[in-house]
């Protein structure tokens, strides 16, 4: 009897239109390709890395623009059986060192730009093999590809089979690999699709960076799974929005992209004519952008809930009530619990700890049993570190935070890195790093900074300092100067009379 393939990939080929001549990414560059060249385009991609020595299980690296090349990296790695490790391509070298040295990937795909600093990186981290991929079609990858076999067969995997790792921070030591596997992403785009109830003729407009979840796993899997085409920009301009929105029907973003497109004259409920979902998440989405958003386009936004460690957990319903401020409830096969640090539920309306469990959540991180154990409880639901209150219905508000965390534009910056580069710097003594509200960003890094007596350690010098060693969103938007910290008596910062001090 021949075995299923759980192979992600071919689950998404057993779905893609008949009509290979469908459209699937519609590059804002002009680039474009159909459901058949993205087919053909992958399956080069899987053989190019067969032949570099890929085998099922190596974990390949991507920092690399957002592209049609990217996109057809991704699914040529799920065709070869290897792991995909995305990156964010702010990261700067201390940041690839440590994901490189950790996941030890067989091969990295780099931007041609910052193909020295990569080698120079990877010269430290045995095994690994350096090829460009630019955004236009250059670079050594594409050019292997170009000479590739346009078949190739998706190796075997079972739904255990890694398929991608993540790296996310933690409120203390370096990022951690969450591991996803290929059963993992079968079960959350299986379980959106329906449940945003994706129709034949959708069209997604994906302005979605394709190294996180978001734009990787809920977004752009969606309108796989779909067989849908994806306006595909390369990177968010709010007024090309407001232009690409009558030729779309589906738009997922996080709460920056609402604010800035409400500050888009031209965006208003003609605009939004053809469109039947606008989905949020990766940060709160304050009630006066829910608000005007309805006001001004008749539509109401779809808020949910999720992390790296497992995609999406909870949403609010397609039909049903989209309550603001809340993040909806548990989404079919995910169970979600507001519960004490012990595990046990606690009842509706009691502030607690979010823990989740359902075949979406991840496999654990990556060479870190003791971390994954300590993040479980003893029946197997992962804690998310968001703390919430959960309603008598099973809607969900998130209140909190027990980790350290701050989320700019949609993006995490964990304090605790930012403090270490600016605790480095000469002339400092300590540093606490706070997230304070900002109307664009949601929240916006700020440095709280102690020096030594008579050092001169100025705003822009922090700046300096932590731009060249950190990706650019985590750079403190502002650095106050201050005499001591605040701290409790068990001699910890209190980050919420910080937060009071600074908020204006
Ligand atoms: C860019 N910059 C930022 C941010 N993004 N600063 C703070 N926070 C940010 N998020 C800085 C750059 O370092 C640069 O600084 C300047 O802004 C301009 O950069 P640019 O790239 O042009 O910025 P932008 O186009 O305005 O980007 C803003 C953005 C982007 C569109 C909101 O950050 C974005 O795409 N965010 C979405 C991230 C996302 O996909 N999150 C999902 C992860 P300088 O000028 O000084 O160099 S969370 C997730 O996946 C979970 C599962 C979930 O629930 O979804
Ligand atoms: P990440 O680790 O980058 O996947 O970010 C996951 C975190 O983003 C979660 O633990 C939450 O703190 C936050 N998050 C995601 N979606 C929302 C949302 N709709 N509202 C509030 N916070 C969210």
């Amino acid at each position: 009897m021949s075995q299923t393939n759980d192979n992600l990939y071919q689950h998404f080929a057993d779905r893609f239109p008949a009509d290979a001549s469908a459209v699937c990414l519609d590059g804002s560059d002009g680039r474009s390709l159909t459901y058949g060249e993205l087919a053909a385009q992958s399956a080069r991609y899987a053989s190019v890395l067969a032949s570099l020595g890929v085998q099922p299980g190596d974990r390949v690296a991507a920092q690399v623009d957002k592209s049609l090349e990217a996109v057809c990296l991704y699914l040529g790695c799920l065709r070869a059986g290897a792991v995909f490790l995305p990156m964010n391509t702010a990261y700067q070298q201390g940041e690839v060192a440590h994901l490189l040295g950790d996941a030890r990937p067989v091969v990295f795909a780099v931007r041609p730009a910052l193909q020295a600093m990569a080698r120079e990186v990877a010269a430290g981290v045995p095994g690994v093999q350096v090829l460009t991929l630019g955004d236009d079609g250059s670079g050594e990858l594409a050019a292997l590809a170009e000479a590739a076999p346009t078949d190739f067969a998706p190796v075997q995997r079972s739904r255990s089979d890694l398929a991608a790792i993540l790296y996310t921070s933690g409120t203390t030591g370096k990022p951690k690999g969450a591991m996803l596997t290929h059963g993992n992403l079968l079960a959350g785009v299986s379980t959106l699709h329906a449940f945003w109830r994706f129709v034949p003729g959708d069209v997604l407009l994906h302005v979605l960076p394709i190294f996180h979840i978001h734009g990787l796993f809920v977004a752009l899997h969606c309108a796989l799974w779909n067989g849908s085409t994806i306006r595909f920009e390369l990177r968010f301009d709010a007024t090309r929005v407001v232009r690409l929105l009558p030729q779309s029907t589906v738009f997922m973003g996080v709460p920056t992209h609402y604010v800035r497109l409400l500050d888009e004259p031209g965006f208003d409920a003609e605009a939004c004519r053809t469109m039947r979902l606008f989905v949020s998440g990766s940060a709160p989405l304050l009630p006066d952008t829910f608000q005007r958003f309805a006001e001004r386009t008749g539509h109401t936004i779809l808020e949910r809930y999720g992390m790296t460690e497992g995609g999406m957990f909870t949403s609010n319903p397609y039909a049903g009530e989209r309550r603001c401020g809340t993040v909806g409830q548990a989404l079919p096969g995910v169970s979600v619990r507001v519960a004490d640090e012990a595990g046990n539920a606690l009842p509706a309306g009691t502030v607690g700890g979010i823990q989740v469990k359902g075949a979406n959540v991840f496999a654990g991180y990556w060479q870190l049993p003791e971390k994954t154990a300590e993040e479980h409880t003893a029946d197997g639901y992962f804690k998310t570190g968001d703390l919430g209150v959960m309603a008598a219905d099973g809607y969900v508000n998130i209140v909190g935070r027990s980790k350290d965390l701050v989320i700019s534009g949609g993006l995490n910056v964990y304090p605790k890195e930012v403090e270490e580069v600016i605790d480095d710097m000469p002339g400092v003594v300590e540093s606490a790093v706070i997230g304070l509200p900002h109307a664009d960003l949601g929240e916006a890094v700020t440095a709280v900074v102690v020096c030594r007596p008579g050092a001169a350690v100025s705003e822009a010098d922090v700046v300096a300092h932590v731009k060249a060693r950190l990706a650019g969103f985590k750079v403190p938007r502002a650095v106050h100067v201050v005499e001591d910290l605040p701290r409790n008596t068990m001699g910890k910062v209190q980050k919420n009379l910080l937060r009071a001090q600074f908020t204006a």
